[in-house]
Formats: structure tokens, sequence, C-alpha cells
């Protein structure tokens, strides 16, 4: 699109929201301070770089066989570096334990320590990104049904090391980068079918957490992430949703709202203003369930826009962690970050520029119509305007142009992986 139509049609946007009280230049630089944590694992496939690695499990599952996947840790770079470049304003990268820099070394879970992160560390700094860390507990001879939560006290010793070791990673990681590391801790603990010990699994999954989680660190903050089922562990999932939420009321830990991770019905944008209250800050997993957790690419969908308004309404940007999650294998992998990115962060930017202090206003008043009405026009503002102008300030491609940049990049790398 040419320069001058976008600032012509952002100059016309701006009066709209000026006139329902918004200043959009205001909003462009919040959005410019939003920060996505995005996620390495879409890049291959959630396969990670050990020596010893073995197929995905831990049931989720990533499905199609789009060819380019990364196959290496300098393909991967490449790749997620492609992406950021049209993807406007800066991200963080959130690294899996298991995308380690192991350079040929067999390297078991137990024995991972931050030498293994420092070219990571190194790159992050060369390319202005910050980075947010995950322990592995999937894809493991040990993963088994249960990690944490398991009675075999040799198996349970060896994830809580695992995950010790993580929190030491990111303890480095966000002292070396001047900012707090979020290390986000999921296990997959579950059963397939019909099961009767689980207050047992969820006394050994809380003392688990509590070894971990004994020492205090300064330079990372820890996350607890729930689910409803994973995929072969239908029946029960020793971390569910109650378990974590009490764990971290009760502890001060910060709970990951992952959106695929409920049950269809059910709206995760409501657990905000609910969990804030209790817990110092969230991590989101930003992610588009469909029909299951199927992990699909981040889309403008009322999920998502919903959840973006409730931190905004709730004060409570600042407070909240913005990872993205999601796993497609059916189509470019580059294409899929920056399509969910540019999604997460358009769902921002309504939510900054929903006309809210007179919503707020109305509803006090008990003027419901008018909140409804003005939250429907709000629908119709010239939004897509103001994004353009983001991109356009941040010199990336606006509109569908990244388009050709992700074809021309698939053209000439990564289709001939
Ligand atoms: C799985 C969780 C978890 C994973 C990543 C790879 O259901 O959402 O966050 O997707 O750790
Ligand atoms: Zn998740």
């Amino acid at each position: 699109m040419k320069e001058q139509q976008v600032i012509k049609a952002y100059e016309q946007a701006k009066e709209r929201y000026a006139a329902i009280g918004i200043d959009t230049d205001k909003v462009m630089e919040q959005l410019q301070n939003f920060h996505l944590s995005m996620h390495c694992w879409q890049a291959d496939d959630v396969k990670g770089f050990e020596v010893q690695a073995g197929a995905l499990s831990g049931g989720i599952q990533s499905t199609g066989n789009y060819p380019g996947a990364a196959r290496n840790i300098d393909e991967l770079r490449a790749d997620v570096l492609k992406a950021k470049s049209l993807i406007p304003g800066t991200h963080r990268l959130n690294l899996h334990e298991i995308y380690g820099d192991f350079q040929g070394k067999v390297v078991d879970r137990d024995e991972v320590t931050v030498d293994y992160f420092k070219s990571w560390i190194d790159w992050g700094k060369a390319n202005d990104t910050k980075l947010d860390f995950n322990s592995t507990s999937f894809s493991h001879p040990k993963s088994g049904n249960l990690s944490l939560s398991n009675p075999d006290k040799g198996i349970r010793d060896f994830w809580i090391e695992h995950t010790k070791r993580c929190r030491d990673i990111a303890d480095e990681m966000g002292k070396a980068q001047g900012d707090p590391c979020i290390l986000n801790v999921w296990v997959h603990d579950g059963c397939k079918d019909v099961s009767v010990n689980h207050f047992l699994y969820r006394s050994l999954l809380k003392d688990s957490l509590d070894k971990i989680f004994a020492e205090d660190k300064k330079h990372m903050k820890d996350c607890i992430e729930g689910k409803v089922f994973g995929i072969g562990l239908e029946s029960f999932t020793v971390g569910s949703h109650d378990f974590y939420t009490a764990y971290a009321a009760k502890n001060g830990k910060i709970p990951t709202i992952d959106t695929g991770h409920y049950h269809p019905a059910e709206i995760p944008a409501d657990k905000v203003s609910a969990l804030l209250n209790f817990v110092p800050e969230l991590m989101l997993h930003v992610s588009r369930p469909i029909r299951w957790d199927s992990d699909h690419v981040t889309i403008m969908d009322d999920n998502t826009l919903e959840l973006f308004a409730e931190i905004v309404r709730a004060g409570a940007l600042e407070r909240v962690h913005y990872g993205l999650d999601y796993f497609d294998g059916a189509m470019n992998r580059v294409g899929a970050y920056v399509t969910g990115s540019r999604a997460a962060q358009k769902c921002m930017l309504r939510a900054m520029l929903e006309p809210r202090e007179q919503m707020s206003k109305y509803e006090l008043e008990d003027k419901h119509f008018e909140v409804l009405a003005l939250f429907e026009e709000a629908k119709a503002m010239p939004w897509g305007a103001v994004y353009d102008m983001f991109c356009l300030k941040n010199n990336v491609p606006v509109g569908q142009e990244f388009i050709d940049v992700i074809q021309k990049y698939e053209a000439e790398v990564t289709s001939k992986r």
C-alpha cells in the first residue's frame, strides 16, 4: 500500500476515535510496549534439538506435513528472525528446554545447564529479543503418563531435578537480559481411563512443586499451566485448573491461561478479573482450539478479542505476559508465526481502542442499551487504519504485503530443506 494512503486513512481514523474519546497516537505508543512472547516450537512442530529426540509425546500432537520445518538451531533462528521482521514491534522468544544448543551431545533432562543456552542468550542480545523458558516433561523415555506426580520416587526426582535446573537456567537468562525470564511449567500428567488414585497424584504433584520452588530466584518468574485433558490421557488431568489456581493463589505463583485448555463453551477471558484478585500476574498461551485443544494458529476471534479487552479493562496490561502457543504443521510455519502474532496484536489494539471509559460510565448509570450500542459500534471503527499506520511506523509490510515476502523466503529457503 502507498505510504500516503496509509497516512491519510490514519488521519481520518484518528479523528473518528477522538470523537469517542480515544487518542490513537497514545494507543500506538501503548501498543509499541506490548510484547508478545513468540513460542519457538511453531518452527519445527515441537521437535527440539536433543540428539536423542524421540517422537512427540505427552498428550499433545502437531498435525500436517507441510514442507520446510526447521531442522536445526540455525534454521529455527533464521525462521524466527524472518517472522520477526514481518511483525511490528519488539517481541520475546519463548524457548522450551529441548531447544538447547546441545552441539551434538546427548544431554539428559536432569543434566541440562545454562551452558547449553549461552548461545541463545547471545543471540537474544544480538537480536534485541528477550527470552522466556519452559521445562520439558514430554517426548522422553521417562515421560510416561506421570512425571512430577509419579508414585515412583526415582521418576519423580528425575523431573524435579529437571525442573529445578530449568529455573536456574531461566534465572541466568533473566539476569543476562536485565528483565525477568518467565518460566512456564506444564506437565502432561494424567490418566487415559478410570483411575482411583487422584488424591495421591495431586498430593505428589503439590509436593514436587514445593520442592522445585523451594529456592527464591531473583531474575525469573514461575508460571504453572493447567488443562482439561491430553490426547491419550483423556479421563483425568493431575494438573487441573482447580489444582493450579489453588496452588498459585496460595503460593503467589503465576497461573498460565492457555486459551485452548478449557471446555469449548468456557470463556477464558472471564478468568482474568477473577484470578487477578488473588495472584500477582498472569501468563497467557494464546492459541485457537477447534473442537478440542488443537493448537491452531491464533486469529482475531471473539475469544482472543475478549481476553485482551478484559486485561485492558482491568487495567492489568503490565501484570500479564503474552505468550503464544500453537503448532500447525499443515502450512508455511513462518506464515503461521506472522499471521498469529499479528492477529494477537490486532486483538490487543482493538482492546486498547475500546471506548471503555464511556461504556463503564453508562454501565454504572444503568444505561445498558448504550453500553451494547457502543460495544457494537466499536467493531466497525477504523482500527485497521491504526494497525496499518503502526506497521508503517515500524517499517514492516502493511496489510497482506507480507504474504509475498514469506512466499519468497519459502522459494529461496524453506522449500529447499
Ligand atoms: C500443552 C500446553 C503446553 C505446550 C507447550 C509446547 O497442552 O499447552 O503449553 O503446548 O509447552
Ligand atoms: Zn500452553
